[in-house]
């Protein structure tokens, strides 16, 4: 019996206030108007931006389903959708690519005009939601909302994979492996023989790791205050590790003794204020490239004095690892089918959909990479 057109109703995690677990609940799921993809998720993963959402730090409008790392079948389309029909393996994407905003026609750019984080309104193109829960519209996340068995998106939000994807694993290809490799190879240009180093080690910072290596670098630096991480970081291609909770001296001073005055490319890949600045005094202040991958909490400002820049370093941050998602996650998905790259050591645990709030606790503390939900 075919569902097109009609409600779907199915199992979903939605969050009703910050600071509270997710609820399971039954939502109902409009069909895809035009221009929209129903897609049934096979996989998400969790990823520390969705929980900014749950305490706080990155305000959203609430009630909402999260979740933006998965991998999925189209379901059904809606009116004159091309680029993805039913049965199509696909990857949700929270930076959309629409393709005629200036910032999508700019070959550097991949924040298309288009996408829901800088906009907020948490909602489609249109400005409504297809999930409702006991009454009440419940709004989307980042146009994606993956914590569910399924959702809709804008066909700009959304890209046929190869039909031969593992879904189980290529779910990190919407965000976490994708953001990191991406920052690395994309953003911040690692070169051959360079000197790296990475603040953050959870999913995104172990992807940066993934990335530098592949870009050839020669010394990559893994920094972070659980050194349980540590192991992981040198199985994916961190040739040390250190953590700023041993020592007296701050990290910066002590990477600068390490390296002769500064590493070629510095990553925060957590997200805080103090981490962002560490980062930036890591590089070497002449020719050094910083970029900032962690989301920093809502409203915070970093103060910094313009002569550190002046010398010659480079500043630079990026979502979604600089890549345009309707372009570039396809080459992605199969350079990763060819084993160009490893995804497993970053599945740290394997769990489903109703056991959403103890993933969430394991992200917090420390003792998964990433879990991911299938449904
Ligand atoms: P996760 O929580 O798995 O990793 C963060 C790591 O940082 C952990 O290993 C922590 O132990 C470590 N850490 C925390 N505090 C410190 C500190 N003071 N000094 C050193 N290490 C510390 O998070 P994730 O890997 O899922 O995400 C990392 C950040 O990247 C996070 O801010 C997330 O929101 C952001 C992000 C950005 C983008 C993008 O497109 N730019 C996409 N997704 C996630
Ligand atoms: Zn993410």
């Amino acid at each position: 019996m075919t569902t097109a057109g009609k409600v779907i109703k199915c199992k979903a995690a939605v969050l009703w206030e910050v600071n509270k677990p997710f609820s399971i609940e039954e939502v109902e799921v409009a069909p895809p108007k035009a221009k929209e993809v129903r897609i049934k998720i096979v996989a998400t993963g969790i990823c520390r931006s969705d929980d900014h959402v749950v305490v706080g730090t990155l305000p959203q409008r609430l009630p909402i389903i999260l979740g933006h790392e998965a991998a999925g079948i189209v379901e059904s389309i809606g009116e004159g959708v091309t680029s993805v029909k039913p049965g199509d393996k696909v990857i949700p994407l929270f930076t959309p690519q629409c393709k005629e905003c200036k910032v999508c026609k700019h070959p550097n750019g991949n924040t298309c005009i288009k996408n829901d984080l800088t906009a907020g309104r948490c909602t489609l193109q249109d400005g409504t939601t297809r999930f409702t829960c006991r009454g009440k519209p419940i709004h989307h996340f980042a146009a994606t909302s993956t914590f569910t068995e399924y959702t809709v998106t804008d066909e700009i939000s959304v890209v046929k994979i190869d039909s031969s994807s593992p879904l189980e694993k290529v779910c990190l290809m919407g965000c976490g492996f994708t953001t990191g490799y991406g920052s690395a190879v994309k953003v911040a240009k690692v070169t051959p023989g360079s000197t790296c180093v990475v603040f953050g080690l959870g999913g995104v910072g172990l992807s940066v790791v993934i990335g530098c290596k592949s870009a050839g670098a020669s010394r990559i630096i893994g920094v972070d205050i659980n050194k349980d991480k540590f192991a992981k970081a040198k199985e994916v291609g961190a040739t040390e590790c250190i953590n700023p909770l041993d020592y007296k001296k701050p990290i910066h001073d002590v990477l600068a003794e390490m390296t002769d005055d500064g590493v070629d490319f510095s990553f925060e890949v957590i997200g805080r204020i103090d981490t962002i600045t560490a980062a930036l005094l890591s590089c070497n202040k002449a020719y050094g490239v910083c970029v900032i991958v962690g989301v920093p909490p809502n409203a915070q400002n970093v103060s910094i004095n313009p002569m550190l820049l002046l010398n010659g370093r480079t500043w630079k941050g990026a979502v979604f690892g600089g890549f345009k998602g309707r372009d570039d996650v396809p080459k992605l998905v199969s350079d990763f089918i060819n084993k160009k790259f490893k995804l497993d050591p970053l599945i740290t645990h394997v769990s489903s959909l109703d056991k959403i709030n103890e993933g969430f606790e394991m992200l917090r503390s420390g003792k998964s990479i990433r879990t991911i939900l299938t449904m």
